[in-house]
């Protein structure tokens, strides 16, 4: 019996399990569709992304002799969304019996699951294994635990691959985590080591030309365009990453210098999130790199962890709590989210700096989207949802599940303290000690009060203070309440009405 075999933009693997035991007679489809492109406003660089890495691995699927049905955004039969291409194709192609690999959001899933029952065909929903924990493995692990900690899955998920791990099954070094010796403050001349390029491909310049037209409202630029749009093209960047940069990694990881976009960071996460490079291949290669001395132990082990441990960690979590983790809101955050992350001005040069890497590149590093604008964001209480939108629109690799649980659970303690312990919540202090942004703002970090103090600091005061109720009994924040207690009634007033001034030049976009 022929299948319908669909594929996802970021579905863009040999491996994928759709595709397992393609036969002659199964049609493959792959279809660009507004429904996609639009149901959040993706960044430009995303789309272009997606559309020019679908093309290429629809031609690689086609010249190893399979039958692919791609169907443009410009094809004038295209009716605009999955479920709608696939009833075409099934149509069209007289095809009842149609193949999937689970998709990354649970909106997708939900559709995929409706197609039965309103379409008719026969649906084969099959796991993802490209993750190197499946969804149901992830449940069992967090069955029956009050806290879900990163750290201890991680150590499982290390065992579970033999990744720096002893033949005697101690981790390598005497250590899982050596975190302490990463997360330094920038050196000074500290800067971004030069970046692999492509030669645009005659489908990449296609593909920009129809995003630049179609899609020249979304937020970010999309020239020039530096992305690999190949699976050839991105192991070329992870080498490159692996033998350069990778032997920095852990030094500066928490850093932020002005100017710099990427410093010692991988950009690896759009190719891996839509299936250019695989979580296994790349954890091995940098543990090879490792155990052939050009790695350090430290920057091999803290990268391993991201993707290993964190990546895998937070899909876990997403689809254990989906559908009504997108519901939680532990501060009843409301405010609207501030011109100023769509570009707007401010003088606030960290957030500018954060929201001009975002719109030049759909992208900006682990701690800019943590410590700045989802730093500000959960001090300022702005509205969980605005701030999920924006996150899943201006990155190029955003999707919703590992979008969701670094915003609403990692960013802004939006679940409680099922993701993190307690709130990632930091003052201009935290902010000047990690970056020199400080040193070129009209803002100054030591001042709490006053037209020139730094929003940061009335703000982080302010939201421990509108939030005791939530907070005052989270053992991570021994010193917070007992601080703001010894401050005089003047001072916590002054803080207050300084946080009141803030709310106000925000809200008339003067902040
Ligand atoms: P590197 O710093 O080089 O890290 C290596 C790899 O580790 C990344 O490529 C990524 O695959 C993985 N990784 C690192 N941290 C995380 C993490 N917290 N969660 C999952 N994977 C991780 N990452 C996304 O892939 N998509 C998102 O939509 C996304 N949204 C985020 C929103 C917020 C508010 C925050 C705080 C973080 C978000 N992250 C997201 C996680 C992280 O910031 C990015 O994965 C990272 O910045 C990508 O850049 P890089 O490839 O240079 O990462
Ligand atoms: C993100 C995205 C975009 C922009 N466009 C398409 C598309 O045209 N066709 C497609 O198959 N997938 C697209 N995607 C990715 C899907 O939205 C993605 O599969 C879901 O977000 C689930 O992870
Ligand atoms: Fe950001 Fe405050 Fe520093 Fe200005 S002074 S860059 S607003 S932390």
């Amino acid at each position: 019996m022929s299948h319908l075999r669909l594929v996802l933009a970021d579905q863009l693997s040999e491996s994928l399990s759709a595709l397992a035991d393609v036969q002659a007679g199964d049609t493959i489809l792959m279809c660009e569709v507004m429904e996609e492109a639009t149901y959040v406003r993706h960044h430009p660089k995303k789309i272009a992304f997606l559309f020019a890495a679908m093309r290429h691995f629809a031609a690689e699927l086609s010249d190893r002799g399979l039958q692919v049905r791609y169907v443009t955004l410009t094809d004038p039969a295209n009716t605009g969304s999955l479920t709608s291409e696939v009833a075409r194709a099934a149509t069209e192609l007289g095809l009842r019996q149609v193949i999937v690999t689970e998709p990354g959001e649970y909106r997708v899933s939900r559709m995929m699951q409706s197609w039965h029952a309103i379409l008719g065909l026969d649906v084969e929903i099959r796991s993802d294994d490209r993750f190197l924990c499946a969804i149901d493995r992830f449940a069992r692990w967090a069955s029956g635990k009050k806290q879900l900690r990163m750290e201890y899955f991680y150590r499982e998920m290390r065992k579970a691959y033999h990744i720096l791990i002893e033949p005697d099954g101690t981790p390598t070094g005497g250590q899982w985590n050596y975190d302490k010796e990463n997360r330094k403050p920038p050196a000074k001349g500290l800067v971004s080591p030069p970046r692999i390029s492509h030669p645009p491909s005659a489908i990449l310049q296609e593909v920009l030309a129809l995003v630049g037209t179609r899609f020249s409202a979304h937020f970010g630029t999309l020239e020039p365009f530096h992305f690999a749009v190949t699976r050839t093209q991105a192991l070329v960047e992870l080498d490159d990453f692996i033998a350069r940069i990778l032997p920095h990694f852990g030094d500066y990881q928490d850093a932020m210098v002005q100017g710099e976009a990427f410093l010692n960071h991988s950009l690896l996460s759009s190719y891996i999130n839509a299936g250019l490079l695989l979580p296994l291949e790349i954890c091995r290669k940098a543990e090879a790199a490792y155990r052939n001395n050009r790695v350090p132990l430290n920057a091999a082990e803290g990268f391993i962890r991201q993707i290993l441990g964190w990546r895998e960690y937070v899909r876990g979590i997403y689809w254990l709590m989906m559908p009504d983790y997108g519901e939680l809101n532990f501060f009843d955050a409301k405010r609207p989210l501030p011109d100023f992350y769509w570009g707007g001005n401010t003088a606030m040069a960290c957030i500018a700096e954060a929201v001009a890497h975002t719109r030049d590149h759909a992208y900006s590093h682990h701690i800019q989207r943590l410590m700045v604008t989802g730093n500000f964001a959960l001090i300022a209480g702005l509205d969980v949802k605005q701030v999920q939108d924006w996150y899943l629109s201006v990155y190029s690799d955003a999707y919703e599940w590992v979008e969701m649980p670094n915003t609403l659970g990692m960013a802004l303690f939006g679940d409680g303290g099922l993701l993190g312990s307690k709130p990632y919540a930091a003052s201009g202090k935290y902010i000047d000690k990690m970056s020199n942004y400080c040193g070129g703002c009209r803002y100054n970090p030591q001042e709490m009060t006053g037209e020139t103090a730094c929003p940061f600091n009335a703000l982080y005061w302010d939201f421990f203070a509108r939030n005791r109720d939530k907070l005052e009994a989270n053992q991570r924040l021994p010193f917070v309440y007992s601080t703001w207690d010894k401050f005089s009634p003047d001072r916590q007033a002054g803080i207050k009405n300084q946080a009141a001034s803030v709310f106000n030049r925000m809200a008339q976009g003067t902040l």
